[in-house]
């Protein structure tokens, strides 16, 4: 029998081509989602760089080109019977070439949040939003696990924003302490800037009373921007491409500047231009939650990585990004605009990111060549291109 991973969150920008990855490497592969994402976009009206079937829809084109099954559920993981319902045998798929309950997941990767910081920050609203999604699905998912199959493996997204921006280097989650002659192992201190990176710093804690408590195996993977649309999976069919934001909301500012370069827009710079952040290839979060599944944690046991591929600041983005695109014939601008966000400009930053790579993941790296690939893929749709959605100026 082949393992069973179920993908919470399916339909969204790395939901998606997760599932394919895996379908394609002969898992059984369930995926679910409540079309969050798509309806906050609809809500504050950013556009898609382009349109994207729906998730049966995909599933559907993916069965015919390779005759494999992603079967999906359309549901709200906040619902605590929902999350029960895909580990007790009472799910009801929206889609499946097979109907028949798959059994419990070996492995359950969960993306099922709300994924923006400026999102989160929009207002009172959207804070709440924020909050109760994401903080009661990861609850949702640790209860359902204890009360059905302690052995499933959690795969986590977690995010490097937890850390902050701290003026020691970062560990892979855990911190040494020696405090009055005495020592001790500690999460490593956490100071979100974002409420958004805050649900992501509970979630973690909520996790790691689980694992306490019931000696569940989980793997948090603490995540850095991310770029790219292209997968191997995804060369099959355009319809099977994953969702790709540009927007000030809910684009990440890898995909933003690719998108602004090739539409004549200055890129924009928040404040200084230092942020540095750890950064990786879409292909790599697709390697890293296989590598992770591959080698789940032990019982009892919260694995942290962080999870980038290299590091850089948001002026050498700009500066890559206008050699480039200056090459192909962009005639890039780069601009530095007054920062709408409360955060450190110019700030140490040294994280460890040994983990993953000792599992076997083999990283990619935003070269001159990859960064020129991602400029193609946005002057094919430069038609699409929104100028209004590129800044809007949430604060924070
Ligand atoms: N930035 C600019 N100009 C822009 C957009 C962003 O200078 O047009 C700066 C931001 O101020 C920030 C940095 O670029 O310093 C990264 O911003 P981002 O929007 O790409 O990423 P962020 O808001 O931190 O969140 C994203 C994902 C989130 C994930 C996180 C990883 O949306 O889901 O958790 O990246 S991390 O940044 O490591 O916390």
């Amino acid at each position: 029998m082949s393992q069973h991973i179920l993908i919470l969150g399916g339909d969204g920008y790395l939901g998606w081509p997760t599932a394919m990855y895996f379908s394609q490497r002969g898992y059984e592969v369930t995926v679910v989602d409540n079309y969050l994402r798509r309806h906050a976009c609809n809500e504050i009206d950013v556009g898609m760089l382009y349109p994207v079937p729906t998730l049966q829809e995909r599933a559907k084109i993916w069965h015919e080109h390779t005759g494999k099954e992603i079967k999906v559920v359309i549901g709200d993981l906040t619902d605590p019977e929902v999350m029960r319902s895909l580990f007790d045998g009472s799910v009801k798929y929206q889609w499946a070439v097979n109907p028949e309950f798959t059994g419990i997941p070996e492995t359950v990767v969960h993306y099922a949040e709300q994924p923006s910081a400026p999102y989160s920050l929009m207002d009172y609203k959207h804070a709440d939003i924020t909050i109760t999604n994401n903080l009661r699905v990861t609850n949702n998912l640790v209860f359902a696990v204890r009360d059905f199959s302690r052995d499933t493996h959690i795969i986590k997204l977690g995010t490097m924003g937890e850390y902050g921006t701290p003026n020691i280097d970062i560990e892979e989650g855990w911190l040494e302490i020696e405090h009055k002659g005495r020592k001790g192992k500690f999460l490593f201190p956490r100071q979100a800037g974002s409420l958004y990176h805050t649900t992501k710093v509970m979630d973690t804690d909520l996790m790691w009373f689980a694992v306490r408590m019931w000696d569940l195996k989980v793997t948090d993977l603490m995540q850095g921007p991310v770029y790219g649309n292209e997968t191997e999976e995804s060369a099959i069919d355009d319809r099977l491409k994953t969702l790709f934001n540009y927007d000030e909301v809910f684009g990440t500012v890898v995909n933003r500047f690719v998108v602004q370069a090739v539409a004549g827009y200055p890129l924009t710079v928040y404040g200084q231009g230092g942020q540095t952040r750890g950064y990786l290839n879409i292909k790599d979060t697709l390697q890293c939650v296989h590598k992770s599944t591959e080698t789940p944690a032990d019982k009892g046991e919260l694995r942290i990585f962080n999870q980038i591929m290299e590091t850089f600041s948001v002026k050498d983005l700009a500066e890559i990004t206008k050699r480039v695109g200056d090459k192909m014939g962009l005639n890039v601008e780069v601009k530095s605009i007054e920062n709408p966000r409360k955060e450190a400009e110019e700030h140490y930053y040294n994280p460890t990111y040994q983990g993953l790579v000792n599992i076997g993941v083999e990283p990619h790296y935003l070269t001159d060549d990859v960064m020129e690939q991602m400029l193609r893929v946005a002057e094919h749709y430069k038609g699409n291109i929104r100028n209004d959605v590129i800044f809007r100026g949430v604060k924070w």
